[in-house]
């Protein structure tokens, strides 16, 4: 079976740098010739397109904002005529207004390509069934892996979210070999398998290809536990593309980004200024393939960090973090900045709980209250009243240490909170329903 799918996975750093170069150069002309957003903003700018002449001049350039695609909702952005689109996508679009994206042929083919790439990886070939519970629709998530498998040659079963018991009853019946979903869907189908009394082991399933939210290691464990199968992780935004901008390989050791088509950079989210490999800041990429909607230096607001250091799946691409959250997922609650992926963290250390947690902040008078419910595993819930008050106490104290702010914390049973089909709903910030 192939390590990768094309040898450009491989590539020594030089060639991967000319092509690079030569497609950023196309891809500044194309925009500058017909998006009048850039071209407005290049004037500004006093930028000519001769004036990129390699990957170093990146910087020179401007970025692109989500508000940017909001401000030319629908189409504004699309940088080819409508009879060369083929497809059209939106983004979730949890906060404000969804934004749309477009496709031409040849950006679905690449599309396809690259997400093949991520099934290769995670161990995927012609031969396996590949079985998708992502959505359906205008979210990137269940057509951008369902053309990855088609490219692959593999069987795709589209089965879509929903009916949880019935996705089970199918990769039973069918042989589902990989499963594509969100990981807080795999969970839950883990948990179900469970439920329908049957034994993960006697299913076929053997890896997973997830992704479209932030998970941790722990989350990776139980689900592989759970469903006794090996969990990739994937990375991708509609607006750049959808599914399959990086993909993890068998050393699970963070994505590799499809660099023949996206050059990735890292900046201080307040400066804008680009920082070193190493570093943690603001993912921000450049399409340098796409032609339907072309975007430069997009900021994803998603924090995560690079690495070139060699990998031994022997892929060249630079390698991005699995994303710690994003700069907008931060909450204020007394004046304090939290991430989710903080109380996460803390989470993690105490044995007794599960990945399934939720924040709930409020306003009572004039202050800020966080909540933080989450779900004891099953020997938890044997133990004493005493012994959970205790251990609901040490998870506040860790809480209040890492964060700097009290927090109430309630260890609920198994099953309390909402489960999703897609993304997971972490937090339920009701100081905004005011
Ligand atoms: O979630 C595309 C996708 C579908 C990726 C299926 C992977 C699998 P959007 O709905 O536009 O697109 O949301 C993009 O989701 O900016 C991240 O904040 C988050 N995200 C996506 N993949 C991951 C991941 C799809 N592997 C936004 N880890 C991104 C953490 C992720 N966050």
């Amino acid at each position: 079976m192939p390590q990768y799918r094309d040898p450009i996975e491989c590539a020594p750093l030089g060639e991967l740098r000319a092509l690079q170069s030569y497609r950023l150069i196309k891809t500044v002309r194309h925009v500058y010739e017909n998006v009048p957003f850039y071209r407005d903003r290049f004037d500004k700018l006093g930028l000519k397109p001769e004036d990129i002449r390699s990957v170093d001049d990146l910087s020179k350039l401007p970025f692109t904002y989500k508000q940017d695609l909001r401000d030319n909702y629908p189409y504004g952005l699309f940088a080819v005529p409508q009879d060369q689109v083929v497809r059209i996508h939106a983004s979730s679009g949890t906060t404000g207004k969804q934004t749309v994206v477009g496709y031409t042929q040849n950006d679905l083919d690449v599309w396809a390509e690259i997400t093949a790439r991520a099934l290769v990886a995670a161990g995927g070939s012609k031969n396996d069934f590949v079985h998708i519970s992502y959505g359906y629709g205008l979210f990137t998530g269940g057509l951008g892996l369902h053309q990855g498998a088609t490219a692959l040659g593999a069987s795709v079963i589209p089965v879509s979210t929903g009916n949880t018991k019935r996705q089970i009853q199918i990769m039973q019946d069918f042989g589902s070999d990989i499963l594509c979903c969100t990981p807080s869907y795999a969970l839950y189908m883990g948990e179900t398998v469970r439920e329908m009394g049957i034994d993960p082991k006697t299913l076929k399933l053997r890896a997973g290809v997830f992704g479209a939210e932030p998970w941790t290691e722990h989350m990776r464990q139980e689900i592989e536990r759970m469903l006794a199968i090996k969990a990739y992780d994937i990375y991708g935004l509609s607006e750049i593309m959808g599914p399959g901008v990086s993909y993890e390989c068998p050393e699970q050791s963070g994505m590799h980004i499809n660099e023949d088509h996206f050059i990735a950079e890292i900046i201080d989210p307040d400066t804008g200024e680009v920082l070193p490999e190493g570093v943690m800041g603001e993912l921000v990429f450049t399409c340098i393939t796409k032609e339907a909607l072309p975007l430069i230096r997009y900021r994803t607001r998603d924090i995560a960090m690079l690495t070139r250091k060699p990998c031994s799946c022997g892929r060249t691409f630079i390698k991005m973090t699995k994303p710690a959250g994003r700069t907008d997922d931060m909450l204020i609650i007394r004046g304090v900045n939290v991430f989710p992926s903080q109380v996460e963290s803390v989470l993690l250390q105490f044995s007794g709980t599960t990945p399934n947690y939720q924040l709930i902040v409020d306003r009572v008078g004039a202050l800020d209250t966080l909540e933080v419910q989450v779900e004891m595993d099953e020997h938890m819930t044997f133990d004493a009243v005493r012994l959970i008050e205790k251990r609901e106490k040490e998870i506040r104290g860790a809480l209040e240490s890492t964060l700097g702010i009290a927090a109430v914390v309630h260890l609920v049973s198994p099953k309390t909170i909402a489960r999703s089909e897609g993304k997971a709903k972490r937090v339920i910030d009701k100081r905004c329903l005011e």
